[in-house]
């Protein structure tokens, strides 16, 4: 891997596919700590999942802290439908010995960016507790550096017709993190559907000796006993922009901002593409906004990925689970 060790803090509400991309961060990035919220599954399983995934992967040294267990402003409707019960599937996960640690995950997250800017900030659950800690201390907005989320889409939603679960979850909490000024570089479902949880990935991790890849391929046999062949690991596609920006093949700069009234659209992500219409996609990675006079709008504010490729993602995922048999 010739990416350098990026720090980042990941705030995930660990479900299936938070636990693989926890595996690929985990390795590749340094991880400062992780913090928890409610979302796939209830906060007392995503608190729980987390801690137990750094125990398998060997990294308990990365603290975890709980942070809200409900959106800003409506009960938890959680996705234990694809997650299972306890949000790992077919894992039935043991009370871990890692602890929980004692404070807040959103004074954890305000304490540690108050003191450090350079920490990439990933999010792959509802944007609750990011929400919280800006409201709760606005100079984060000048702290955070980056902001790389899994949530929205540039298409279509799960949740619904228009919105995607993360951010359908607590669309109030998305629209003060996406209006926050931050830069923001967002993984949607429309990319996330490229990525396919296939029998040959499946059986590719089946065949590397550790308990790393064996959750994992326990993990892609929940996703094709579930999808039947077309389900994906969301959460992995994203944070592969930070571990290997290669499986990225292209991105849009847009202006985007988060629904939250609409009769139908509620939390989608209304991704202005309107100066792109037309254009050939083979450019559009890193081209600048091209400003049409004529186009009431506002200028980009999110990167948002729109290309992946596929056999680079299994090639770095596989790399990563074996390097894990390493001492
Ligand atoms: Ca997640």
């Amino acid at each position: 891997m010739t990416t350098p060790r990026r720090k980042v803090i990941i705030d995930c509400d660990t479900g299936v596919d938070d636990a693989l991309a926890l595996v690929l961060c985990l390795k590749n990035l340094e991880v400062v700590g992780i913090t928890t919220v409610g979302g796939n599954v209830g906060l007392a399983s995503t608190q729980r999942n987390t801690r137990y995934v750094t125990e398998v992967t060997g990294y308990t040294h990365v603290p975890v802290f709980a942070g809200y267990d409900r959106p800003m402003l409506e009960p938890l409707r959680d996705a234990s439908y694809v997650h299972g019960a306890g949000g790992l599937g077919p894992i039935e996960v043991p009370e871990p010995k890692k602890p929980l640690e004692s404070r807040h995950g959103v004074d954890y997250m305000i304490e540690t960016y108050m003191a450090h800017d350079d920490i990439t900030l990933i999010t792959l659950g509802p944007l609750t507790n990011v929400a919280h800690a800006l409201l709760r201390e606005p100079r984060l907005a000048g702290r955070i550096p980056e902001i790389l989320c899994m949530g929205g889409s540039a298409t279509f939603g799960n949740a619904t017709p228009a919105a995607e679960f993360n951010i359908y979850t607590d669309p109030e909490a998305a629209k003060i993190v996406f209006e926050s000024g931050i830069p923001i570089r967002m993984v949607g479902l429309n990319l996330t559907r490229e990525q396919r949880v296939t029998p040959a990935l499946m059986a590719a991790a089946e065949a590397i000796d550790n308990d790393v890849a064996r959750m994992v391929a326990r993990l892609c046999g929940h996703v094709l006993a579930r999808s039947g062949g077309t389900g994906s690991f969301c959460d992995a596609c994203a944070v592969m922009w930070l571990v290997e920006p290669a499986v990225i093949t292209k991105s849009l700069k847009l202006h985007v901002t988060v629904e939250t009234r609409g009769e139908f659209t509620r939390g989608m992500t209304v991704c202005d593409t309107r100066p792109y219409a037309g254009a050939a996609p083979g450019v559009d990675i890193d081209r600048q906004w091209q400003s049409e006079p004529s186009l009431p709008g506002k200028a980009p504010n999110v990167e948002v990925a729109m290309d992946l490729d596929q056999e680079k993602f299994n090639e770095v995922l596989l790399d990563t689970l074996r390097r894990y048999s390493e001492t």
